[in-house]
């Protein structure tokens, strides 16, 4: 942590010294941080600029940030999942979390929205869930201990999946701390199966077992993206029989979803709400890298328009899962998570937009 402090309190010194202005933005708005306020703001970690640091050096955390240890005195947080254990088809997204790290270094520190997450909000990298690669039980224990210790320090966790069965325990934690949740679940499947190979918990069965535990507000869910084929002529009845909104990819197909997340918004309300983004929502000719594909997704445009439309509800968590890397020759699968995921920051309740 000390090394990317002291990369950005060094390179703020320079242009101090040279009486320049720090560009933190990139964006073309005018949104520059000047180094005195830089100096003097000890507030909040802000990742350093490719004007002054390589792009590609230093050690792979999320878009940067520092990694410290715990959620203590932060206001948000990265995490990794690294899991594939519940996964039914194409494995590989244990090595999710360091992918889309990777990747993230391509983003900047605010986003095209005018959002400026680092100038209101403490965020780092806290790194990852030590998680059981061969006990799934022990891993969903494990995951859930560790978000009750985030979620208790009243930090907001945004993780690196992760197969989607890292939501369960996830939600465990969050609903301890925050009572039943609003949910916003993005996705090519319901993920609300009941068994696979006489097993309760695996990637398909993840919101099932969150109903059953009373996790989830069910009059406050979405489901949007759904597809594929099924088993049976309706697959998406459960969902409907326990009150949640199912939006097949069909509704979405040729659209914008900005009319359709103001709908979202009025159902979700003031309550607490989590987002749950699975990236094979998206088409796999943009997302390849995932285990589950079906043709015929959303686009990245529509991704971002439901993260965008986000902004405005208390979201108390998010997830980005499902990237499995080995399926990811581009590296584009994982950009454009860690691109989400940082779209996930920036429509925080806290978040600061100019
Ligand atoms: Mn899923």
């Amino acid at each position: 942590m000390l090394h990317f402090m002291k990369i950005r309190q060094l390179s703020a010194c320079v242009a101090f010294l040279r009486g320049q202005t720090v560009g933190v933005s990139g964006n073309g708005n005018g949104n520059v941080i000047t180094a005195s306020r830089l100096m003097s703001s000890k507030t909040y970690n802000v990742p350093p600029s490719s004007e002054f640091v390589a792009r590609v050096s230093g050690i792979a955390t999320m878009t940067k940030l520092p990694y410290q240890d715990t959620a203590e005195g932060l206001d948000a947080a990265f995490i990794g999942v690294p899991i594939d254990t519940g996964t039914s088809n194409r494995p590989g997204t244990r090595f999710g979390p360091r992918q889309i790290r990777a990747e993230s270094f391509l983003l900047r520190n605010y986003s095209g929205t005018g959002a400026a997450p680092y100038e209101s909000m403490m965020v780092a990298d806290i790194g990852d869930v030590n998680v059981n690669l061969y006990d799934l039980k022990d891993a969903c224990r494990r995951i859930r201990e560790a978000y009750r210790k985030v979620v208790a320090t009243g930090c907001i966790p945004l993780t690196l999946g992760g197969d989607h069965t890292i939501a369960y325990p996830i939600l465990q934690a969050v609903a301890e701390r925050h009572g039943p949740v609003g949910l916003v679940h993005v996705d090519a499947h319901a993920d609300t199966g009941d068994m696979s190979l006489g097993e309760k918990i695996t990637h398909g069965t993840p919101f099932r077992r969150c109903v059953e535990e009373g996790l989830l507000d069910c009059k406050r869910v979405v489901q949007i993206g759904l597809r594929g084929t099924a088993y049976t002529p309706d697959a998406y009845a459960w969902s409907r029989e326990q009150g949640f909104r199912v939006v097949r990819v069909e509704e979405c197909w040729y659209k914008s979803l900005v009319p359709l997340m103001a709908e979202v918004r009025a159902q979700m309300g003031k309550g607490p709400v989590y987002l749950s983004f699975d990236i094979d929502a998206l088409d796999p000719a943009f997302a390849p890298g995932t285990g589950t594909p079906e043709i015929a997704g959303l686009t990245p445009i529509q991704g971002l328009e439901i993260v965008r439309g986000c902004r405005g509800l208390n979201l108390v968590g998010c997830d980005l899962v499902e990237v499995s890397p080995p399926y990811d020759t581009t590296g584009n699968t994982a950009l454009t998570a860690a691109n989400l995921l940082f779209e996930m920051l920036c429509v925080l309740p806290k978040t600061k937009h100019y």
